[in-house]
């Protein structure tokens, strides 16, 4: 009930691979919320816009280099200059939606397959964190990535690195928390499916949060 002043937001979080249409589906859930008469913020990740965002950003342009570990934990730590702000626009009544979050926190830095960074190492310094109502992971293959006019010119734009984030994206279906905060939907369909598709979920989500509190991650 939008006009409920006591009841909470959702925090729904977008995932999914690059080229899937995350930022698109992110601009259409919002448009539908607001149409629906609930207020909405939008937010991605990394936020590129803080001090730590601009070190995000020098690496991810092949500016500066950065040892695996130090950037896997500039990107939790831009997750946690935000932590505050969410719980209290959540507590506000204001539904949240991310584009990005410590999901792809976890596999992009295991994509890299340096042995000594694996997906739970990776986890642990998001522990706390808001935890997501809901995450929607759109799925796209290399393959249909490509034909939607191919990866940019940022560091993790290659089709191994691409590959090796969907493989452990999908793994996350199975592992503790992520397993029941997931749902994967199949984004190589039109817009307007995969909208409906996602609308269908969210709808669950915004009747839940009335009864269900808020959440942090936990290990
Ligand atoms: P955008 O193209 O969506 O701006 O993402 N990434 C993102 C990580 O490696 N770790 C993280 O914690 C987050 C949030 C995914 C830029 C790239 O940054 C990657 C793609």
């Amino acid at each position: 009930n939008a006009s409920n002043a006591a009841s909470r937001g959702a925090f729904i979080v977008m995932e999914g691979m690059d080229r899937a249409g995350k930022t698109t589906q992110v601009g259409k859930l919002r448009h539908t919320l607001e149409e629906q008469g609930h207020k909405v913020k939008t937010i991605r990740f990394p936020d590129r816009t803080t001090p730590m965002g601009t070190m995000i950003d020098g690496y991810l342009q092949s500016k500066t280099e950065m040892a695996d570990h130090a950037i896997h934990l500039l990107f939790s730590a831009n997750r946690w200059e935000k932590a505050a702000w969410i719980k209290e626009q959540i507590s506000q009544g204001y539904m949240i939606l991310c584009d990005r979050y410590y999901y792809s926190g976890m596999v992009y830095s295991a994509a890299k397959k340096n042995p000594a960074l694996s997906l739970e190492w990776a986890r642990t310094p998001d522990v706390g964190l808001p935890r997501p109502d809901r995450v929607i992971f759109l799925d796209l293959n290399a393959a249909e990535a490509e034909k939607r006019g191919g990866y940019g010119e940022e560091k993790y734009e290659k089709r191994e690195m691409q590959e090796n984030a969907r493989e452990l994206f999908l793994g996350l279906a199975g592992r503790g928390e992520e397993s029941s905060d997931m749902v994967v939907i199949d984004a190589g369909h039109s817009v307007e499916q995969v909208a409906s598709a996602i609308w269908d979920e969210v709808m669950k989500v915004v009747k839940a949060v009335e009864t269900v509190p808020r959440r942090e991650l936990s290990v």
